[in-house]
Order: structure tokens, then C-alpha cells, then sequence
């Protein structure tokens, strides 16, 4: 069979942290126990099926540069199927266990939704034969309900009905090809579920509209039996200039607001976290804290530029403290970390697929590696049990049991007087942060 990277010939190695060679790993070593868990197990690693084999390198100032054989054939058809069996090769010869799509990535949108529909059926099945023969697995399946010009203005939250309607049909065939995939989670990103401007939008009705759209995703899953985990992933802004999931704790709010928080949990974006001005471990520990972490997209945006740049991270301290919150959750369960990040328009060869991948990759475990030996040794965890100790003392815990009341409180503020001043030592952490690197 025709092979679409002749020039990897074998599964990327392990060569240590010595190694100069861009085409193995420094970090990344799947079956390294690292605490209770192989390093495959706590990094659950994804590659993202339309920017990796579907990008195309366009951008509003110039056309497509991405060389991919495999979007070469004659028929779409023929395309999608070239595509399929170049994307197992790739994640073979990488070595991950897990791809994500969208049903418009697998197969292409045709002139109607029955063939679309034929069409993906078709597709999943292939792709069906693929994940047993190799043993890869779906981590998440979503649909794309932004790029056809009939989701111009929303897909659920769109003004007419017959859009809504149309959204709907799409999904519940999205969820019926996850499922049929053995699919880990089912990921709804807002699209373009937002607005422009308030001169034409009824804001409380489209929120209304989301939420009926949730519920029925709810109750078609329970319907056919779908036991993956219903993600939102959040994002502040763009393509609308304001999408309603706007960041974490926004859209735990709207979760709660429509009496839908059982049924969801957060597919956390860095590059989506930082957008809407917050750290990626900023919304990671928003999600986390309120036990909705359900999957990480792992990419990172670009400092000088305001939009999805969608980069393949190679920061690993900032992969230290994500991991650090996912392993204090005890891991990210039928999560993983999904690659949704694309090489720069400049990088276009198939060969700069596995650059970007790899260095990602080592990115996250080298990361994964610090972010254990922080954990054991415990200081920073102390650091922080230590600076609320006083709520363990006795104002403390008439504070949080309920028994204080702002009387009681005047009360012992008269006797106490003055509260000593604690620095909150944020040098000193950071160097200690620093050290393990
Ligand atoms: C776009 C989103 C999208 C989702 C899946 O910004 O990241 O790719 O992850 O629809
Ligand atoms: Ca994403
Ligand atoms: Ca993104």
C-alpha cells in the first residue's frame, strides 16, 4: 500500500535527553511508570484530524502552501479516503493512542444532507476497520457547525429554526458516528454561537435556544445508549466578536442556570484561556475545581497576536503547570491531551507534521516529569496549606461551618485587634517552580 511519510520509516524512538535528532523523542517515553501510571496513561495523547491532515496553510492574505498527497485524489470521496489512511499511518509512526475529528474532516459535505450523511457512515465504517487493525481509539468526535454558509449566523443559536433543525440532524448523526467509533467523549465547541452586534440579537432568547440544543443532545444520547462524556469547550471570541461559552466559568454558569451541569464536563483550549484574558492554568483550575475537567486541547497562542493562532506547544513549564492541576484531580480520566494546533503556513512539508508533534509531545512529558517530582516533594502544596492554616484555627472554622456571624466576628476583631501581615512569598515560589527544570 502507497505510504504517505516514506520518509519515517519506523515508529518515532526514544533517544533520551541527550539526543540531538529532531525525529525522536527527548521525554515522551509511553511505557516510563511515572508515579502509578505509564506516561501514555497520564498524557492520553491526541492528534487533531483537520488542522494535522486537512489544513490547508490559507490565510487571509494568500493561498494554501500545505503539501498533503493525500488531498490530492480525484473525487472527494477518493480524498477522504486517501486522507483516512494516511492519518493511521501518521499516528501509527508517531505512536499515539488517540485522533479526534469533526464529521466534516472524515467525509466530505456533499449537495445533500442524505449523501453527507452516506457519506460519513461510509467513512466511519472504514475508519472503524482502521482503529481495530491498529488499535487507536477516538478520544473525541464533534461536528462542524461553522463552516457551511448556512451557520453564518449560528447553528443553535441562529435567528431561523430551520437552521436550528438543520444543526440538530447533523449532531445527533455526529454522535451516532462517535458512538459507533467507540468514541471516549463528544466535544460541542460554540462555533459561531455568539453575535456581532445587539441591533439584531435577541441575546436571552439564543441563550434559551443553546440550552434546548443541550438537552436534546442529552436525551438522544441517553436514547441510543451513548456512554461518552459530553464536553463544552469554551472560547471567549472568533469567529464571532462575542461566543456565548465564553470561558469556563461562564459556561459552568450557563450549565447550572439551564439545569444541564450533570450532563457536561470542559474541554479546556490554552490558546481559547488565554484569548479571554486568563491563564491557561487559570480556567484548567476554574474547571477543575468545580469537577468538570474533562479534556485538555493542548496548543498554545502567540503573546504579540489576539487570535487562535493554534501553535503546537513547546513551553514546558507552562505543560508543568497544567499537569500539575490534572494530576492533583487524579488524571483526566476518559480525557486526554488533544493536539489542536497546526504548523505555521511556512511549514509545509508532510515531514514538519512529525517535528510539531514530537516537540509537543516532549513538551508534555517533560512537563508531566516535573510536575510529579513537584507534587512528591510537596513544597509549593504546603506552601499554600500552610498560608490558610488559620481557617483550621477556631475564628476559621466558626468562619466555614456557618456558626460565625458578622457579630460574633466584631466581637473578636475588639479582642484581637490588628491581623499580622504575611508576605506572600511569590519570588520564592517561583524559584522553587524554577529549580525543576
Ligand atoms: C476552534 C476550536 C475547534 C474545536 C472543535 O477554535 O478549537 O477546533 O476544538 O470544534
Ligand atoms: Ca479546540
Ligand atoms: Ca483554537
Amino acid at each position: 500500500m502507497k505510504e504517505f511519510f516514506p520518509e519515517i520509516q519506523d515508529r518515532i524512538p526514544y533517544e533520551g535527553a541527550d539526543s540531538k535528532n529532531p525525529l525522536a523523542f527527548k521525554y515522551y517515553e509511553p511505557n516510563r511508570m511515572v508515579g502509578q501510571k505509564s506516561m501514555e496513561d497520564h498524557l492520553r495523547f491526541s492528534v487533531a484530524y483537520w488542522h494535522t491532515f486537512k489544513a490547508t496553510g490559507v490565510d487571509p492574505f494568500g493561498a494554501a502552501t500545505f503539501d498533503r498527497p493525500w488531498n490530492r485524489g480525484t473525487t472527494p470521496m477518493e480524498q477522504a479516503e486517501n486522507t483516512l489512511r494516511a492519518a493511521f499511518e501518521f499516528f501509527q509512526k508517531l505512536g499515539v493512542p488517540y485522533y479526534c475529528f469533526h464529521d466534516r474532516d472524515l467525509a466530505p459535505e456533499v449537495e445533500t444532507f442524505a449523501e453527507s450523511c452516506k457519506n460519513l457512515e461510509s467513512m466511519v465504517e472504514k475508519a472503524k476497520q482502521l482503529q481495530e487493525d491498529t488499535g487507536i481509539k477516538l478520544l473525541w468526535g464533534t461536528a462542524n457547525l461553522f463552516g457551511h454558509p448556512r451557520y453564518s449566523h449560528g447553528a443553535a443559536t441562529n435567528p431561523d429554526a430551520h437552521v436550528f433543525a438543520y444543526a440538530a440532524a447533523q449532531v445527533k448523526h455526529a454522535i451516532a458516528a462517535t458512538m459507533e467509533l467507540g468514541g471516549a467523549n463528544y466535544v460541542f465547541w460554540g462555533g459561531r454561537e455568539g453575535y456581532e452586534t445587539l441591533f439584531n440579537t435577541d441575546m436571552k432568547r439564543e441563550h434559551e435556544q443553546l440550552a434546548r440544543f443541550f438537552h436534546m443532545a442529552v436525551d438522544y444520547a441517553k436514547q441510543i445508549g451513548f456512554d461518552g462524556q459530553f464536553l463544552i469547550e469554551p472560547k471567549p471570541k472568533e469567529p464571532t466578536k462575542h461566543q456565548y461559552d465564553f470561558d469556563a466559568a461562564t459556561v459552568l454558569g450557563f450549565l447550572g442556570a439551564y439545569d444541564l451541569l450533570d450532563h457536561f464536563k470542559l474541554n479546556i483550549e490554552a490558546n481559547h484561556a488565554t484569548l479571554a484574558g486568563h491563564s491557561f492554568e487559570h480556567d484548567l483550575t476554574l474547571a477543575s475545581m468545580n469537577g468538570k475537567l474533562g479534556s485538555i486541547d493542548a496548543n498554545v497562542g502567540d503573546t504579540l497576536l489576539g487570535w487562535d493562532t493554534d501553535q503546537f506547544p513547546t513551553d514546558p513549564a507552562m505543560c508543568a503547570k497544567a499537569m500539575l492541576i490534572v494530576l492533583a484531580q487524579g488524571g483526566l480520566g476518559k480525557g486526554g491531551l488533544n493536539f489542536d494546533a497546526k504548523p505555521r503556513r511556512g511549514s509545509f512539508d508532510p515531514i514538519d507534521l512529525f517535528y510539531a508533534h514530537i516537540s509537543g509531545m516532549d513538551a508534555f512529558a517533560r512537563g508531566l516529569l516535573a510536575a510529579q517530582q513537584i507534587m512528591d516533594d510537596g513544597l509549593l502544596d504546603k506552601f499554600i496549606e500552610e498560608r490558610y492554616a488559620s481557617y483550621s484555627g477556631s475564628i476559621g472554622k466558626q468562619i466555614m461551618s456557618g456558626e460565625a456571624t458578622f457579630e460574633s466576628l466584631e466581637g473578636s476583631i475588639m479582642e484581637k485587634g490588628e491581623p499580622s501581615l504575611e508576605s506572600g512569598r511569590q519570588e520564592m515560589l517561583e524559584s522553587i517552580f524554577m529549580s525543576y527544570f
